[in-house]
């Protein structure tokens, strides 16, 4: 449960550091299961998409179907930086993924259960959902010299609802630090950076924004945000948020998910799509 005092600095902030919200061996456990499913990585008919969040060209992100179509299952996208100029990569399969998503919460036996449970749904009704509907989720690993940064943004220009609602959980498996690539928050842009800019399925294939892409933001305001395994952050879904590059020698393994207002419009251009076959999950 959510404490009033919680309550109010998530309103204030836009985002919500909880320590020691799972314990050290739980933390322990799904890190292993997600070296489990980076071993079972298959490379033979993969696409060898890599995850593109553009930086500061926006052009460039990521879109093909390998990713489009992902919202149901257990995908594999690898860093940028991860194949030498023949297309063959340059570490181990398990060292070169930048992320998996985007259905692990509706079929990974340790990551459905640990993201659908009473907890997180009463978490959500204190946080004002009525209907809360989990989206997708993911496991980001910022695997070490390799990791890629991710660029300043708002979750709801990629989770965009009327009105909006995306909200993230993003737990710590590991201890997140400056040098391994943490995250960092500018608090209060919630209140006052609109969401201008939507990322959506281009009608001719792939991907794109609409909108005003400049994200002009004070990167002074930025506060950095270095937590322990352990650690529930949540995150409302206009904040302006980022994280660094890690070229440390530890990796930074990390496992969110963003839920949105059922009740809510959500728009047949967003990139993600439910399907007939694969709702999205209720919490
Ligand atoms: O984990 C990260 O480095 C970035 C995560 C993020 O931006 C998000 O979950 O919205």
């Amino acid at each position: 449960m959510l404490t009033e005092t919680q309550l109010k600095d998530f309103d204030r902030d836009g985002f919500l550091v909880i320590p020691n919200f799972f314990s050290l061996e739980e933390a322990k456990r799904l890190k292993q299961r997600a070296e489990e499913l980076l071993e079972d990585l298959s490379l033979e008919g993969h696409p060898m998409t890599q995850f593109s969040t553009g930086g500061e060209d926006k052009k460039k992100h990521i879109g093909d179907d390998y990713f489009l179509e992902s919202g149901d299952k257990i995908r594999y996208f690898f860093e940028e930086g991860a194949f030498n100029d023949k297309g063959e990569l340059t570490r181990p399969k398990e060292k070169a993924i930048n992320k998996i998503g985007h259905g692990l919460h509706m079929l990974d036996p340790v990551f459905a259960p640990f993201s659908i449970n009473p907890t997180l749904s009463t978490m959500a009704k204190q946080l004002g959902f009525s209907s809360p509907k989990v989206l997708q989720s993911m496991l980001i690993f910022k695997q070490p010299y390799i990791g890629g940064k991710v660029p300043s943004h708002q979750d709801s220009t990629f989770l965009y609802t009327e009105p909006l609602s995306a909200t993230g959980f993003w737990f710590a498996l590991e201890d997140c630090t400056n040098e391994n690539g943490c995250l960092w928050f500018i608090p209060g842009s919630h209140k006052d950076v609109p969401v201008t800019n939507r990322f959506v399925r281009n009608p001719n294939g792939g991907t794109t924004f609409i909108g005003d892409s400049d994200l002009k933001v004070d990167e002074s305001k930025f506060v950095r945000m270095e937590v322990k395994a352990g650690t529930l952050v949540l995150i409302h879904g206009s904040v302006v948020h980022k994280s660094a590059p890690n070229y440390s020698k530890q990796s930074r393994f990390i496992y969110t998910f963003h839920i949105i207002e059922g009740n809510a419009h959500y728009p047949k251009d967003n990139w993600l799509q439910p399907t007939a076959e694969s709702p999205f999950t209720s919490l």
